[in-house]
């Protein structure tokens, strides 16, 4: 599924967290070498630039309200450019930027056909806006693209859900707000924890999860990178302790790699500001390289 041509599509969400420099991200990655790594697998790449979005110093409060018609319309703006680039016949590579542009990136993939989705989080971004603590919009992005939100946002790019439970497997959980487990329970996902990951290992954790969702012939993953343990990736937003090792994720994407249904790429909540010395970026990269088949032999 993996065309021999990949857009990198740099969107520079910041509007649906709280905190500075996550905007960052897409040029930090860049700099990390992503294209050139791509380019050093056989790939063409083509860098599109970032999608236009209004940082958090341009709004004038820190309402909910306000940000929500914002973060709409960059989402709507990703979601065109992630249609385009499907059926430019290539494989769209998102920068964030914070998880809400997956609303967007997910939305536009998802247009003509249906893909399966990896979640690789330690949260689940499954609140809705009554079970939020914090109104965080990257903490809904899930259950948005699941039809459970704001309208304005279940709704973006196309009308109704974008995906289906069944469609979903969520791995690396560790953080999860009381109410927010409950929606993920009743959700039809396949989740796996944390938990999940000691008990039976990655690989018995990507078995399952590549059974789960054994009826898609595409798959988007959608990378968080405070999935990541903070050793590898401290410079996130919302760090969780008791994340996935290196070597972890690392035989994650290798795995995913190997089912050549791979589609697309989301990789967000990088933030340059909260980092040490771009290692989250760099760990980012190296992981993308292996998704998109680099070998170690
Ligand atoms: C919390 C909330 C979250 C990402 C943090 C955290 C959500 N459950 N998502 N970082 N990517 O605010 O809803
Ligand atoms: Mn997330
Ligand atoms: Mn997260
Ligand atoms: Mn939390």
């Amino acid at each position: 599924m993996t065309t021999q041509k990949i857009r990198i599509i740099g969107v520079p969400m910041d509007l649906g967290q709280q905190h500075r420099g996550v905007d960052m991200g897409p040029v930090a990655i860049r700099y990390a070498g992503l294209s050139t790594a791509l380019r050093g697998l056989g790939y063409q790449t083509e860098d599109m630039g970032n999608v236009t979005i209004p940082g958090h110093y341009t709004l004038t409060g820190t309402s909910y309200a306000e940000r929500l018609p914002l973060i709409c319309k960059a989402c709507e703006a990703t979601y065109r450019l992630a249609r385009e680039a499907v059926q430019a016949a290539t494989t769209p590579v998102f920068l964030g930027g914070d998880h809400s542009a997956a609303i967007g990136s997910i939305g536009g993939v998802t247009h003509d056909r249906p893909a399966g989705v990896i979640w690789i989080d330690a949260h689940g971004d499954f609140n809705t806006p009554e079970t939020s603590e914090t109104c965080n919009i990257h903490g809904m992005a899930l259950a948005i693209l699941l039809g459970q939100g704001p309208p304005e946002l279940v709704n973006a790019g196309r009308p109704g859900p974008k995906l289906r439970g069944d469609q979903v497997a969520l791995i690396g959980v560790r953080d999860l707000d009381r109410r927010e487990k409950q929606l993920i329970r009743e959700s039809g996902c396949t989740v796996f924890t944390m938990r999940d990951i000691d008990e039976i290992g990655m690989s018995g954790v990507l078995r399952a999860t590549l059974q789960a969702l054994a009826g898609m012939d595409r798959l988007h993953v959608s990378l968080d990178m405070d999935s990541i343990d903070a050793n590898e990736a401290p410079g996130v937003g919302t760090p969780v302790p008791g994340g996935l090792t290196y070597r972890e994720a690392q035989l994650l994407m290798e795995t995913i790699c190997d089912t050549g249904k791979i589609c697309s790429l989301d990789i967000m909540e990088t933030n340059p500001i909260l980092d040490i010395s771009n290692r989250t970026a760099r760990t980012a990269v190296a992981l993308a390289a292996s998704l998109f088949g680099k070998s170690i032999l």
